[in-house]
């Protein structure tokens, strides 16, 4: 993106400097061309990630990461992944940007500069667990659509800001206040100014938990562009399209918010269980809340090969949107028996937890190792596949990994 926008400012004297070559023909570029071999720009490069992390999608871009690249307690920038819907919003001007808060059920329409937001109101630091609402989806059958996440759509990392509920104790709301909704300076992918890639929102009763940040750093510093700079609202445990990136509106409204993703059938599952391909009618469709309980295996990498007598190590990370994690279990044999992983309590609410285990195995051979967590009200995860709905969301079945034993 950077690097287009260059081209259009400078003309074609500095591309030279650019592509690394004469461009022979270069006087007879038509205006607005934007060159083949500046095209595709590497995503690794332009987002500062990990060579290992998948592209999904380009157009928007969308990344994940893999199992054992989430091992770090704390996700950092370059295995955090990246989920787009439109187009990421070029040219900030950080020290002109504000938000605004209006909607039916604001006191008063009111506006901070993100300046004003840092000095008016008291910084928090939490991490928090965000996960988009699709991950899993590659699972299911029949196959949903939409972008085919694996494992690798969450991510924990900390994030630095100010709680939204101070801000709007400060705005003033009034007592019919349900539901908050954000808006955001990423474009339409039709370029259409009239029209937004996403618009959600999370009732006013999570709005106003302390942990609901409007966050201006990510892991200590500027929040990356991609992942939502300079301002974003931070909604740990719920689907992590809840959580808008440049956000410089939200809305408190008197009604479920009704902006872009919120109506229809997207992240809403159905109220009551449905058999594999059955239709639902959008009025049996409910919003996604609070994520269900899940776990991942970070160490280690699956395929991993181990010498005939000696112990494995595994560890890795479970969380449960709004509640704690209660155990997290490991198998041997295909499910069949359990044992339990020593697991530490979340740093803060709303932050993953890690789990470890110290495995032998009998003899040698091949193995799969499952984790298996269960939330603080005695829900487990799935072994294989959770229930079927229609566009393919909250696939918390439980993570597997392949061991060799030689
Ligand atoms: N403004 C804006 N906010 C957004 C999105 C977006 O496309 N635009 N995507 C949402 C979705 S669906 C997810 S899963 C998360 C992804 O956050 P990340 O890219 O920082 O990992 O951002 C959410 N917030
Ligand atoms: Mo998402």
């Amino acid at each position: 993106m950077k690097r287009r926008n260059f081209v259009k400012k400078t003309g074609l004297g500095s591309l030279v400097g650019i592509l690394g070559l004469d461009i022979v023909y270069g006087a007879k570029i038509p205006e607005n061309y934007t060159l083949l071999g500046l095209q595709d720009p590497d995503p690794f490069q332009m987002f500062d990630k990990d060579k290992e992390m998948v592209v999904l999608n380009s157009k928007p871009w969308n990344m994940e990461a893999v199992a054992h690249l989430l091992d770090d307690r704390i996700t950092p920038n370059k295995y955090m992944f990246i989920r787009n819907n439109g187009l990421v919003p070029e040219n900030i001007d950080v020290k002109k940007w504000s938000i605004t808060f209006d909607g039916e059920s604001v006191k008063e329409k009111k506006t901070f500069t993100l300046e004003e937001l840092k000095s008016k109101f008291a910084h928090h630091t939490y991490q928090l667990t965000l996960e988009c609402g699709g991950n899993g989806r590659s699972e299911f059958d029949p196959p949903a659509k939409g972008n085919q996440w694996t494992i690798g759509a969450v991510g924990c990392a900390s994030w630095t800001g100010v709680s939204l509920k101070d801000v709007l104790n400060e705005v003033g709301i009034k007592d019919d206040a349900v539901y908050i909704g954000y808006h955001a300076a990423d474009q339409h992918l039709s370029r259409d100014p009239n029209k937004e890639p996403i618009s959600r929102g999370v009732p006013i009763s999570k709005a106003m938990m302390d942990e609901t940040l409007l966050a201006f750093k990510m892991n200590g510093e500027d929040i990356p562009l991609v992942h939502g700079y300079p301002l974003r609202l931070v909604c740990g445990g719920w689907p992590a399209s809840t959580s808008g990136k440049w956000v410089n509106r939200i809305s408190v409204r008197n009604i479920v918010h009704d902006g872009e993703k919120m109506t229809g059938s997207s992240y809403k599952v159905p109220c009551n269980p449905v058999a594999p391909g059955e239709e639902v009618k959008n009025e049996d469709m409910c919003i996604i809340e609070s994520m269900p309980v899940k776990s991942l295996i970070t160490y280690p990498k699956s395929g991993a090969m181990i010498p005939k007598g000696k112990k494995l190590n595994i560890r890795g990370h479970a969380w449960a949107g709004e509640l704690e994690i209660s155990r997290v279990s490991y198998s041997i044999d295909f499910g069949a028996t359990w044992s339990e992983c020593s697991l530490e309590k979340p740093v803060n609410r709303l932050a993953w937890q890690h789990f470890k285990a110290s495995i032998s195995f009998p003899k040698s051979g091949y193995y799969e190792v499952w984790a298996r967590a269960t939330d603080s009200n005695g829900v487990s995860q799935p072994m294989l596949l959770p229930g079927w709905n229609p566009k393919g969301y909250l696939n918390n079945a439980c993570h597997r990994i392949a061991v060799k034993i030689s």
